[in-house]
């Protein structure tokens, strides 16, 4: 707990954290200045503001040197405030001073949303009062003062950057992959900024890492917590694991329970290694594994992750925009039964497409390609694919519907950010959605 009681505070954009974060601050009695550079027309629910709040928008950022605090927002990037910020808290920070009771987190470039609700669902079946909250929308001010057994927070790379003393009793990280690399430079910066959530892990704290993957296996010589190691391409003696179609769980005895992956609902390789850490992470954070893996048969998954809008002509409409770098369109494409034709594109957030490519050309039939990231994309992909552009994402569900044949899949997994032409990937989604629905086999049209 932190006394902001007469403390000056700039909150640092007025989007959901920001909102969140500076009426936490107004009342606990803090003298709180709210900013964001964009007008006050662009900026929704500012209705939503505690009115002891100060506002100062549509103008450049406060000197962050006059303020005890600076709560920065996750898009706003450290290059703003960090020169002359005497302390800086994100609200994940400003959050765990505050929570009473344990915290599990949950980071990793793929698979973050979906893992957390399913550790929060397998927590709740084992009869835990859970709560989830993070960078998956709700902001984690929220749960201060819930009668809670544990809190479940899905934590970003910009999140965790504007952490300080913020240590998890259960850390999970899920795979490092190229994302975000416009905001943190290199790969390098941007893992260094995720090995935050086990920097101030102690001994008796757990660190679920997956061994599978190089980079997140080094975390292991960076915290002081047990190591609960994760593999999905062998066992993981001590830990949990994949084997064939069945998770292998070990909880804090040693003794190990065997879960059969075959109802679950969520479909793919890549959601059976989400299921295989949500196993791990829910008993490590004192779940009974039987339990908790009632959740799998309910859990349905969230919207825009390998969501099937409609069947028609033998042709599957999917909504995977939240597959927003290559990594996550990598297994979206391997996820799916049969040939795919793949709309693709949107904003370039400074990735290597190219590693794309040998899925691309094993399972792809046409690639249809849309908004600014369009020429960088075709460049990359290489000669042996067949590839259409389109101006809006409605002409790219006409082109690819056109191209489909039955038993194909027209997948929509951009591997690029959506503000080029979106507000955000849930509107990208919703767009695909009704152009799938509306789309008319040609037969039918008149
Ligand atoms: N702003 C400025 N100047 C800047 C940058 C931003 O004034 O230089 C202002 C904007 O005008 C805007 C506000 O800041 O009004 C937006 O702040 P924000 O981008 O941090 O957005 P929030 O609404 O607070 O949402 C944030 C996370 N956003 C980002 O990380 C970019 C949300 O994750 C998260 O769900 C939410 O907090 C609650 O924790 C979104 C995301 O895209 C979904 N996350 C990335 C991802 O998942 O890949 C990391
Ligand atoms: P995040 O919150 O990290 O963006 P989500 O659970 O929302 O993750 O999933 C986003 C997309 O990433 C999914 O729709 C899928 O295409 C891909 N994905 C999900 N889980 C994984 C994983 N374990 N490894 C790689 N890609 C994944």
């Amino acid at each position: 707990m932190v006394d902001l009681a007469g403390k000056n505070v700039l909150v640092l954009g007025l989007g959901i954290s920001g909102r969140s974060a500076a009426n936490f601050c107004a009342r606990r009695g803090a003298r709180v200045i709210a900013a964001d550079e964009r007008e006050e027309a662009e900026i929704g629910a500012l209705g939503e503001i505690d009115p002891e709040v100060s506002l100062q928008l549509g103008m450049p950022f406060p000197d962050p040197d006059i303020f005890d605090l600076v709560v920065p927002s996750p898009g706003v990037p450290a290059e703003r405030y960090r020169d002359g910020a005497h302390r800086v808290w994100g609200d994940v920070e400003l959050a765990f001073r505050h929570l009473a009771v344990p915290v599990v987190a949950i980071t990793g470039t793929n698979g973050k949303s979906t893992t957390t609700l399913l550790v929060e669902a397998m927590l709740r079946a084992a009869g835990l009062r859970a709560r989830a909250a993070g960078n998956v929308g709700t902001p984690v001010l929220d749960l201060v003062g819930n009668a809670l057994d544990v809190a479940v927070l899905e934590v970003s790379s910009f999140q965790l950057e504007t952490t300080e003393s913020f240590r998890p009793r259960v850390a999970a990280v899920l795979n490092i992959t190229p994302d975000h690399l416009d905001r943190h430079g290199n790969i390098e910066a941007y893992a260094r900024a995720k090995a935050r959530i086990v920097a101030n892990q102690q001994s008796d704290d757990t660190a679920v890492l997956n061994m599978d993957d190089a980079r997140v296996g080094a975390f292991a010589s960076e915290t002081k917590a047990r190591i609960l190691p994760v593999r999905c391409s062998g066992p993981a003696p001590g830990g949990a694991w994949l084997d064939a179609g069945t998770a292998v769980v070990t909880d804090a005895t040693g003794a190990t329970t065997r879960i059969p992956l075959d109802g679950m609902r969520l479909s793919g390789a890549h959601n059976r290694e989400n299921a295989v850490f949500a196993l791990a992470i829910a008993t490590a954070a004192g779940a009974d594994p039987v339990r908790a893996a009632r959740a799998l048969t309910s859990f349905a998954g969230l919207p825009h992750r390998g969501e099937v809008v409609r069947k028609v002509c033998g042709v599957t409409f999917i909504d995977d925009s939240k597959a927003t770098n290559p990594g996550a369109a990598a297994r979206a494409i391997e996820g799916v039964d049969g040939a795919v034709v793949w709309i693709a594109g949107g904003r370039d957030k400074g990735l290597d497409f190219g590693e794309l490519a040998e899925v691309v050309n094993a399972r792809v039939r046409a690639a249809v390609l849309i908004g600014e990231a369009t020429e960088t994309l075709a460049a990359q992909l290489g000669p042996d694919i067949e590839l259409r552009r389109a101006e809006s994402i409605e002409a790219a569900v006409e082109a690819a519907a056109g191209i489909a044949k039955a038993g194909d899949v027209v997948l929509l997994a951009p591997a690029c950010a959506s503000h080029d032409q979106f507000r955000d990937y849930a509107e990208r989604g919703e767009r695909f959605r009704d152009a799938a629905l509306q789309w008319q086999p040609k037969e039918r049209q008149t």
